[in-house]
């Protein structure tokens, strides 16, 4: 599908592929900065994507070789009162739940700058992968302000409560490898890696069960929001409807047939 059937403006670029979608900031001369348009345009890209029955994938990555997304547009917030500060908030953590709700893998291609309403949107993500130039952290309160898309509840789940606090009360940058380190991103690469390992992973995906890669990213966020008991009923639950469609048939058909599973 083109980038029309997506959002009527130019700020996220998208790209489809045997239902894997690249979604990419496209403000590479303000580092890619969430400004109220942009994240409109997220939004429309939202509602085609939640309609999408063919979806498989979807990754997200920002315009240029130096930013991912250099956190929320200050000079946009600038002039905020707290009534608009609050609906701004409200609208971006809205956004940004729908894109983590998706029920497929949601990934990350981190590729420079990682900062504040960046790093948020990237958490927001199942995973993250990052280049070896990327740059992370939540600046905020260098400006006088927390992070306001969900980075203090998303943060502390990701890497532990005491490094989220590290990094959200010193503003401190850490680079790639620290992220690697901390549990923020998944894997490391250069730049130029980005691209290959995207269109593998892309692959991967795109040959699993769509319903079973679902019930997985279910039974994780799901899960880890009930006590231990419940999660595993819930996991239980999931599994059990995993045999109801054709997804299991096919998978299990396909392994004793000794060919790839068509889904
Ligand atoms: N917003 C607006 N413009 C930005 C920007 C940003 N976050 N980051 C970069 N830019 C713009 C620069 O202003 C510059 O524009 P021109 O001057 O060329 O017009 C252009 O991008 C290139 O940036 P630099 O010239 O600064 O490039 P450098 O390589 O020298 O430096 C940098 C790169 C990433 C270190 C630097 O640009 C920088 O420090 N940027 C700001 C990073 C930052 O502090 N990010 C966190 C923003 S605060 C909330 C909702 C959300 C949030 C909070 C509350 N509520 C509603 C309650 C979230 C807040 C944030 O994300």
């Amino acid at each position: 599908m083109s980038n029309a059937t997506y959002n009527s403006s130019d700020l996220i670029d998208v790209q489809e592929r045997d239902g894997v979608v690249r979604l990419t900031v496209n403000r590479p001369k303000a580092l890619n900065a969430l400004n109220p348009e942009v994240l409109d345009a997220l939004s429309e890209v939202l509602d085609s994507l939640e309609a999408n029955e063919g979806l498989r994938a979807v990754m997200l990555t920002g315009a240029g070789d130096k930013a991912f997304v250099a956190g929320a547009d200050i000079t946009r917030m600038r002039e905020q009162t707290p009534q608009q500060a609050q609906a701004f908030a409200g609208h971006a953590l809205d956004t940004v739940r729908r894109l983590e709700k998706l029920p497929v893998p949601v990934v990350a291609l981190v590729n420079g700058f990682c900062l504040g309403g960046g790093c948020e949107l990237a958490l927001a993500c199942d995973w993250a992968v990052a280049s070896d130039n990327a740059m992370f952290g939540q600046p905020e309160v260098q400006l006088g302000v927390i992070p306001g898309f969900g980075g203090t509840q998303r943060l502390p789940r990701r890497v532990g409560p005491a490094m989220a606090l590290d990094l959200m009360t010193t503003g401190r940058k850490i680079d790639a490898s620290e992220a690697l380190r901390i549990g923020l991103v998944n894997q490391v690469m250069s730049q130029a890696e980005l691209d290959d390992y995207a269109e593998k992973l892309a692959g991967q995906l795109a040959g699993n069960g769509p319903r079973a890669v679902g019930a997985a990213k279910s039974a994780v966020y799901d899960g880890m929001e009930q006590d231990v008991d419940s999660a595993l009923k819930l996991e239980q639950s999931l599994f059990a409807l995993c045999f109801a469609g054709d997804e299991q048939q096919e998978g299990m058909a396909a392994f004793v047939e000794k060919r790839p599973a068509r889904f």
